[in-house]
């Protein structure tokens, strides 16, 4: 193709992205395009496999039966979450096998804040909380992305979401009304997810290298620094009311602007556990390793059957 029908081809697409119109599998779209989605919903699949073992880990120790319950309800849904979302970046071109080869061979991203302990079972409360709520206000951004099937997996996954900020709530909830210690234990897990939570909105503008082409295509519609100020209004106030503290002197709101401010976290640290050098990175993906080699047998089965099936 010359360079005259790629530029028209650019054109109209991004006429369509202006009308709001959803781009789908089949439709024309820039290699850059593709490139980005892939990489993005491919990290964000990764983010809720990987997320899933943090909190499960909690599960035989959960307090009680229903707080088991729901516990492992929550876990699978992650786990169906990663599903859809690979899915979806399939559309794209990218095999699932090739981006769980990815994952395992530790050259692929997911959401940083995977990558820190869960020692006491307040953390499993609280990262429903303060995570999901971050989790949710980004992904309210993407449901309105203008790649179709991406969009309407947000869709799904939100109102699940926000259904796992209910019960860290709950579970956050019934430890405040608890006991010096459990009020204690509440505390100490804000302090060590407040600035881990921040930096899942991803880096400031400033150093956020995606952010200019996704808002020109619609990926994104909301800037990192947006997201993380949303998350920060919406959340500070609820953490107030439970009468616990945010570990920042500076989050106070300013009456001019009607946003709080906030202390930016160390965005070098950022840089590092994503790159696999955080607290827990090598327990993650060993523990990912080995599910992946348990469940082996289940993919030969499957495929076993698959090419029986079609021979006969
Ligand atoms: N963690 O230029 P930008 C969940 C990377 S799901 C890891 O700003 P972009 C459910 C970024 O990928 C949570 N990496 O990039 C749950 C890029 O790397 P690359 C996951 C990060 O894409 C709850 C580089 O830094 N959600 O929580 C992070 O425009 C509870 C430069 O950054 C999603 O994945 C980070 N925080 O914006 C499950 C949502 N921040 O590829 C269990 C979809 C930045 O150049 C329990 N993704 N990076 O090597 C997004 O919205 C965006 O990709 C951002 C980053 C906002 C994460």
């Amino acid at each position: 193709m010359n360079e005259k029908d790629q530029e028209a081809l650019l054109g109209a697409f991004e006429a369509r992205i202006e009308r709001g119109e959803k781009i789908e599998p089949g439709d024309w779209m820039p290699e850059d395009y593709r490139k980005t989605l892939i990489r993005m919903i491919g990290q964000h699949a990764h983010s809720e496999i990987v997320g899933q073992l943090p909190e499960g880990k909690w599960i035989p120790f959960a307090p009680g039966f229903r707080r088991k319950l729901t516990l492992i309800a929550k876990v699978q849904d992650e786990a169906g979450h990663g599903q859809l979302l690979y899915r979806a970046a399939e559309t794209l071109g990218k095999s699932r096998e090739l981006m769980l080869e990815e994952l395992l061979a530790g050259k692929a991203k997911y959401a940083n804040v995977f990558n820190y302990p869960t020692p006491t079972w307040a953390d499993v409360g609280v990262i429903g909380w303060l995570v999901d709520t971050a989790a949710v206000i980004n992904q309210t951004m993407l449901a309105q992305t203008s790649y179709g099937p991406y969009g309407r997996a947000m869709k799904r996954i939100c109102y699940e979401e926000s259904f796992h900020i209910k019960q860290g709530y709950d579970s956050v909830v019934a430890l405040v009304k608890g006991t010096p210690a459990q009020r204690a234990m509440v505390q100490d897990s804000i302090n060590r997810w407040w600035y881990p939570t921040l930096m899942m909105s991803g880096p400031p503008d400033t150093l956020s290298t995606h952010t200019n082409l996704s808002m020109r295509w619609k990926i994104k519609t909301k800037t990192n620094e947006q997201v993380r100020q949303e998350f920060v209004d919406l959340i500070v106030p609820q953490i107030r009311a439970l009468g616990m503290e945010i570990p920042d002197k500076v989050c106070q709101l300013d009456r001019s602007t009607g946003h709080y401010r906030y202390t930016q976290p160390d965005w070098e640290e950022l840089r590092r556990v994503v790159n696999g050098d955080g607290p827990c990175n090598k327990e993650r993906l060993d523990v990912r390793r080995k599910a992946h080699a348990d469940g082996q047998w289940v993919r030969e089965a499957l495929a076993a059957h698959a090419s029986k099936s079609q021979a006969a």
